[in-house]
């Protein structure tokens, strides 16, 4: 059994809804362990008057890597997502994997860590929330270290819990 760190984000349609599937979808891959609360964050690295809802989660699961990330892929386009070459816009759902145990991959279409986390307020925000002690198997800071020493200025303001059944832990 494996660990995974998941970030969610969706800024397109009924946000709160889509996160709703994807944990629902996500939870047939693996037990849900823990969440974060949902949060509010600016659009990073692109300009779009709409704000993502961000959210973090654990899983464990026995897929491998490559086996969770296609599953994500399905559970993404079945939410809606469509694939475009632009490589940041407006989306209904993104699910990203952001650590996999303390694993280092380089592949192609998957490099864990995520290579942006550490940049990024609104994954280091929500991953705190359950993971602040975890040590970057890159950077061999933890979360919170990494948190302190981030220079994203962009708004990230908690929401709430979410309030959607299928969030129930398992
Ligand atoms: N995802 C991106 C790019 N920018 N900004 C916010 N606030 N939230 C995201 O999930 C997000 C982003 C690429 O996947
Ligand atoms: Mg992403
Ligand atoms: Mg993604």
């Amino acid at each position: 059994m494996s660990i995974a760190y998941l970030l969610l984000g969706t800024n397109l349609g009924n946000k709160e809804d889509n996160l709703r599937q994807a944990v629902k979808l996500l939870k047939k891959t693996g037990r849900l362990k823990k969440h974060s609360a949902i949060y509010e964050t600016e659009p990073w690295g692109f300009s779009d008057e709409r704000n993502f809802f961000n959210m973090a989660l654990s899983l464990e699961t026995e897929l491998n890597p490559f086996e969770l990330i296609a599953e994500i892929l399905k559970i993404e386009m079945s939410i809606g997502r469509k694939r475009q070459s632009k490589q940041w816009v407006a989306r209904e759902i993104d699910i990203d994997i952001i650590f996999y145990d303390d694993l280092i991959i380089k592949e192609e279409n998957l490099t864990i860590p995520h290579p942006h986390a550490k940049n990024r307020k609104f994954v280091l925000v929500p991953l705190k929330e359950i993971a602040g002690d975890f040590i970057h198997p890159v950077d061999g800071k933890s979360i919170s270290e990494l948190l302190k020493e981030c220079p994203d200025e962009s708004d990230v303001e908690m929401l709430g819990e979410p309030s959607f059944e299928s969030i129930i832990l398992n």
